[in-house]
């Protein structure tokens, strides 16, 4: 192990195990060697202009060409300049007259088991007619439109329909409240409403349109509401202000031509939690994230036009804008959409809907892995998954036991997985394997994309050697690239661009091995200091997840006298009850598997740990409660509130 030194980060874990893609899958691939991938590296790193230029000359439709690819006044980037383009085009119209016009675009599953399917013509269609509904409405090229809907395919039609009319949507996931609805669309000055009567989670009906009706209140700059009617719960309806969506679409005519947007001009907002109360809305614009997220969706999951590709993401997430809508159907892709939950009715329900419409991509978050594998083999061993062939994580890091599980029970020892880091800010996949070409060691992201140029870097700005862990800096601009947090310039410098100078800051925690593969260590903030010695969460974490009898593990530092910070662990276990003895045998098994330095000082069991509402590991929240703070930090993201009475009572 190094000596920390300037701020690096140890690393204890070790894993050298390492899968290669199967003959069979290489034979397909579109990317099928590693020296393929490597020239496509080497033409981006050498002149990422030219490299983008191409690419943005042959993928997307211009109605008018740009003059210039890159404009880089730091930090503020603009691609394509001068052009003309429409992601909601390049999504659908790009499509017809060609032998995908009558594929299958969305195969879409609702909760209780009903089901729809559209192609791309009738995409082009329905969303042609909400595009001239939005115009009806008084919507111009620039007006935010803020979404609060259940995942039916009608979301993709609002999000697409805004893109169409030069509008920018802010979606917000269908679980927040209304307090949370009401700052972002104060914040984003949102004009539109829209949303449906309610939506189904786990056999239960949400009230979405009571929830919007609170929020409405508090939102000034929102003069209208359009109404989806899909559960059929009894909603009041303001005269004036709300309208049916059904009916503003009866007389919709489907003639609607796309608006010629500038490159550069606003797509969406989307808010990610800020560590202060205020929304942060990051901000995406046109042709350089379209670019961006056609092409590492084609690259990554090695798209091929019979595939049937499923995110089981919400698209109130980036990671739906990105690749259930806006990548996958640049692409031409077919996409399952699922409403409702992973155990609704039962635990199987995704490898039921993985089977019944023959998926071929699926692509899901480490929090679900970490549940399949709880609830049991049984549920996925009734279903047939050989339609399968490649699968994909993201959101966290995934311990590799974990890994090994979705391999093995999802995967069948014959796909390939793609660990995709990316995050909100970067609009698309930044580091994963290419399946046919780079091989695949279990909790690695592998590398970085063709064009992406990552560093990491120690407190002083300095590269650090290979194998230490330090802060992940993304070094040139890329396409995806967020453009800044709305209506905030200076909050945008200061949060990604002051520390590191002329470099990107991810805030996150990475090393890279003699391999040149990238492991993500996690938050820098959650960094645990344990006598000098800075030990990333992920590498304790995985160390725990590794035991047959733990679910889930969440790693923290506490303050200690002697050493700076003790390791306190949250743990959920599956098959045995909680014991002292237990306890005594998993410090035993991390001392063993990662070393003493890494032994958790506390071990405590809890039945489920605080999660964002996309999935991931809330540590700040466990260290307030390790603390003893009787007020925890910003709980507006938390998922399950229930989670955090029961971590309180089960305090020693
Ligand atoms: C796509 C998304 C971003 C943060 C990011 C990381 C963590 C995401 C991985 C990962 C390890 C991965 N956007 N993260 N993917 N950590 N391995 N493959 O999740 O804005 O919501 O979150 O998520 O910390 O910075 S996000």
């Amino acid at each position: 192990m190094s000596q920390s030194s300037g701020g690096q980060i140890d690393t204890v874990m070790q894993e050298d195990r390492i899968f290669s893609p199967s003959e069979k899958f290489v034979s397909q691939a579109q990317i099928a060697s590693l020296e393929a991938s490597q020239q496509m590296w080497d033409d981006a790193h050498r002149d990422p202009i030219a490299f983008w230029d191409q690419f943005a000359k042959e993928e997307l439709h211009w109605f008018e060409p740009y003059r210039q690819v890159l404009e880089w006044q730091e930090p503020f980037a603009k691609w394509f300049l001068g052009g003309k383009t429409n992601v909601a085009y390049n999504c659908i119209d790009a499509h017809l007259g060609t032998e995908r016009e009558d594929k299958t675009a969305i195969l879409w599953e609702g909760e209780p088991g009903d089901q729809r399917t559209l192609t791309y013509r009738e995409l082009h269609e329905e969303v042609c007619r909400f595009a001239n509904v939005l115009k009806h409405l008084g919507i111009v090229p620039g007006d935010v439109v803020s979404i609060y809907m259940p995942m039916v395919p009608e979301l993709a039609i609002a999000m697409l329909a805004c893109a169409r009319v030069g509008a920018v949507h802010s979606v917000i996931f269908a679980g927040f409240s209304s307090e949370a609805i009401a700052d972002r669309n104060q914040d984003a000055g949102a004009k539109l409403q829209l949303t449906a009567d309610g939506g189904w989670r786990r056999g239960k009906n949400l009230p979405l349109k009571d929830t919007v009706d609170a929020a409405l209140e508090k939102s000034s700059t929102v003069e209208k509401c359009v109404v989806l009617r899909r559960t059929g719960i009894q909603v009041s309806m303001q005269e004036g202000r709300d309208f049916w969506w059904h009916e503003l679409m009866e007389n919709a005519s489907p003639d609607c031509p796309a608006e010629p947007m500038d490159s550069e001009a606003p797509l969406f907002i989307l808010y990610t939690s800020g560590s202060t109360g205020k929304p942060k809305g990051i901000k995406h614009t046109t042709a350089g994230y379209n670019l961006y997220v056609k092409k590492t969706f084609e690259w990554v999951f090695d798209h091929r036009d019979d595939d049937v590709f499923w995110c089981t993401a919400d698209c109130g997430w980036i990671t739906g804008h990105s690749y259930i809508v806006y990548g996958p159907f640049s692409a031409g892709a077919t996409c399952v959409m699922y409403e409702g939950a992973p155990n609704h009715p039962h635990e199987d329900r995704f490898w039921e809907i993985v089977e019944k419409h023959r998926v071929t991509i699926f692509y899901t978050a480490p929090t679900a892995i970490r549940a399949f594998i709880k609830w049991g083999d049984h549920h996925v061993e009734k279903h047939d998954l050989t339609s399968l062939r490649l699968l994909g994580t993201v959101g966290e890091g995934i311990n590799p036991e974990a890994w090994i599980w979705y391999h093995k029970m999802i995967g069948a020892e014959r796909c390939p997985i793609v660990d995709t880091w990316w995050q909100t800010e970067t609009g698309g996949i930044m580091m994963s394997p290419l399946p046919g070409a780079i091989s695949t060691k279990p909790g690695s992201c592998t590398k970085p994309l063709p064009g992406v140029m990552p560093v990491i870097v120690d407190e002083q700005g300095d590269l650090v050697a290979s194998n230490n862990g330090g802060m992940l800096c993304i070094d040139h601009p890329w396409p995806g690239m967020l453009r800044g947090i709305w209506g905030d310039d200076e909050r945008y410098r200061e949060q990604y661009w002051s520390k590191v100078p002329g470099k990107y800051l991810t805030g996150d925690n990475a090393r890279c091995d003699n391999d040149g593969y990238y492991w993500i260590m996690g938050r820098i903030d959650d960094v645990i200091n344990v006598s000098g010695h800075r030990l990333s969460t992920i590498e304790v974490e995985s160390a725990l997840v590794s035991h047959p009898h733990v679910a889930e593990a969440a790693a923290i530092g506490r303050p200690d006298e002697i050493k700076g910070q003790a390791i306190a662990v949250f743990v959920t276990i599956k098959d045995v009850e909680a014991s002292d003895e237990l306890r005594g045998e998993l410090k035993q098994h991390v001392r063993k598997e990662i070393g003493a330095l890494a032994q958790p000082d506390d071990i405590r069991f809890t039945n489920a740990l605080p999660k964002t509402r996309s999935g991931k590991i809330m540590r700040r929240l466990l260290r307030d409660i390790a603390e003893g703070k009787e007020k925890v930090g910003d709980t507006t993201t938390l998922e399950d509130y229930s989670v955090l009475a029961n971590l309180r009572e089960d305090e020693e």
